[in-house]
């Protein structure tokens, strides 16, 4: 077992909480402003509980309120262009007017970054889902920013291509919030970042001129490369309207193993072994603890193994492959399986090799319904960091420890402290499932696990982004310096503060 040791605190990370962000002076959204919405918009595309034809309340509800029910916006409007021109005129109208906005996407963001902080304008791209091109010998595909990442999967299929980008939300989020918030996801061990594979952005900046970067060239080294700006920064910077990316062959045959592991300190030399053995088909690895794992199945996510498949284990292990040649990497998948299994000192208990498209998608279904599972048991706080390998469960059990010393850990407060991620990409997902979001775990928590991580030099926020949840806390992991240059860009692209205000910046 780890040792569970209380956290040394470091003066100089304790910093006083900053929960009021600097919030600039706005306007609301007026019956003004809806006359020249009317002018340039169909009235389906309008939503708002203002008068003379006000929307019931419910209507602005799926909007105003985040994936979690944690943050809860006071939008009274919401508007879903069509083209980049009415997104254009309708920012540059609010610049003018000095109204707030707040880019949606599929509102599926885990740090309150998609929904208002007061009453901000919300402009959801939903209606603008198109595929604009597809070159199936580059692999280029441009698209609209509210395209569904499962429909631009779903699109790229018969084309023999896969998206670069793959996620558990596919089904609601978009390519243009994807983009917006540089999700990483399940297959970043294989495709990299969305900084590597998007090749061009087109963006409705804050006063709303069209930056049209949306160039599908590979290889462009012309200047300061603008787009880069955009990915990850939150919609704080403009609104990404269409996007460039280049896309992957398919491969030609996936296999998918559900490893159970009788100690975390497995996990480590085992990641070792299948890069060495498995090598270029190797497209995950991603780790999910016992407790997690329950929680999957209690709430239905995937099939349970089998009893004696998880007896004993403390954690597991999805490792997936995606290769071009099924018989070459199912001979590779079972020499490891084979060599893990007869080792002198076995690191797993056992393996459940998938051998049917149903058991690969159900052992996926596992894996990808954790947080749906965390929510269903409890209010999750969702602490998505980058810490060294070594640490994943430390950290875990310490978080553990402190809210027990606490006394918290109990019937109403906290259920569960859990972990899962991407070992792949040294980021885990620590999830303190709570019985209500309530300021007395919260306190207990924060600054408690930045200061952790700090520790450890890892980041706060691996790739779920800042949001307003950790705007406070941008300085666990990024100096003062470099606060400062991201305050002037804000300034420079957005000087009257309107686009996606108190997100991201302290
Ligand atoms: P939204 O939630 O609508 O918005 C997110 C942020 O981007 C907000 O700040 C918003 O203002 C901004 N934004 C949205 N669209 C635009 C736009 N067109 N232009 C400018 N700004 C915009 N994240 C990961 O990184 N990896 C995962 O594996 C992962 N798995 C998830 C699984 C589940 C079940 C859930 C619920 C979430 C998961 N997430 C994951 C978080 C989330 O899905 C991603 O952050 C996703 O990229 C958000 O896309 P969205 O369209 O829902 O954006
Ligand atoms: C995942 O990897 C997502 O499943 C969500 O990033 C993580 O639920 C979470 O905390
Ligand atoms: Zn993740």
């Amino acid at each position: 077992m780890f040792l569970v040791r209380s956290v040394s605190r470091t003066p100089v990370l304790r910093a006083p909480r900053r929960w009021a962000h600097s919030f600039p002076q706005l306007n609301s959204v007026t019956e003004h402003d809806l006359d020249y919405f009317r002018k340039i918009l169909p009235p389906s595309a309008i939503i708002t509980t203002l008068p003379p034809n006000p929307s019931p309340e419910s209507e602005l509800e799926p909007f105003n309120n985040d994936w979690m029910n944690k943050y809860h916006g006071k939008s009274t409007t919401v508007l879903k262009p069509r083209t980049t021109k009415e997104v254009s005129d309708i920012v540059k109208w609010c610049n003018d007017r000095h109204i707030g906005i707040v880019p949606q996407g599929g509102n599926t963001g885990l740090v309150g970054g998609s929904v208002p902080v007061k009453d901000e304008l919300i402009i959801s791209l939903a209606n603008m889902s198109k595929v604009r091109s597809f070159d199936d010998v580059s692999g280029i595909l441009v698209a609209d920013a509210g395209c569904i990442l499962q429909s631009l999967s779903d699109y790229l299929a018969p084309h023999n291509y896969v998206f670069p980008l793959d996620l558990g939300a596919k089904g609601s989020c978009q390519i243009g919030g994807n983009v917006s918030t540089n999700a990483g996801g399940l297959r970043l061990l294989r495709y990299g970042s969305l900084h590597g594979t998007v090749l061009g952005l087109e963006v409705v900046l804050p006063d709303g001129t069209v930056l049209d970067q949306l160039t599908s060239l590979r290889k462009d080294n012309t200047g300061y490369d603008l787009k880069q700006l955009f990915i990850g920064s939150e919609g704080t910077l403009g609104i990404v309207t269409g996007v460039s990316i280049l896309t992957a062959p398919a491969p030609q045959a996936t296999n998918n193993v559900m490893l159970a592991l009788p100690k975390f300190e497995n996990v480590l030399p085992l990641f070792k072994e299948v890069k060495r053995q498995l090598s270029e088909i190797l497209s995950a690895f991603e780790f999910i603890d016992r407790r997690v794992y329950d929680l999957a199945i209690k709430h239905g996510q995937g099939r349970a193994l089998d009893a004696e498949e998880t007896e004993g284990a403390e954690c597991f292990v999805l490792v997936e492959t995606s290769g071009g040649n099924r018989e070459h990497d199912e001979q590779k998948l079972n020499s490891l399986l084979e060599s893990l299994m007869e080792a002198d000192e076995p690191l797993i208990n056992t393996g459940v090799l998938a051998t049917s498209p149903a058991q690969f998608a159900s052992l996926w279904a596992i894996r990808e319904g954790l947080t749906e599972a965390v929510s269903k048991e409890g209010k999750p706080y969702k602490y998505d960091i980058s810490v060294p390998l070594q640490k994943f469960q430390e950290v875990v059990d310490i978080t553990r420890e402190h809210l027990r010393s606490e006394g918290l850990m109990r019937e109403g407060a906290v259920r569960h402290v859990v972990g899962y991620g991407h070992v792949g990409d040294g980021n885990l997902h620590l999830n303190v499932v709570a019985d209500a979001y309530t300021p007395e775990v919260e306190a207990a928590l924060e600054p408690f696990v930045y200061e952790l991580v700090a520790k450890y030099n890892g980041s706060i926020s691996a790739e779920h982004g800042i949001g307003v949840m950790k705007t406070h806390a941008l300085h666990y992991s990024k100096n003062a310096v470099s606060i400062d240059w991201m305050k002037k860009i804000k300034q420079l692209f957005d000087p009257n503060g309107i686009i996606n205000p108190g997100k991201v910046l302290p």
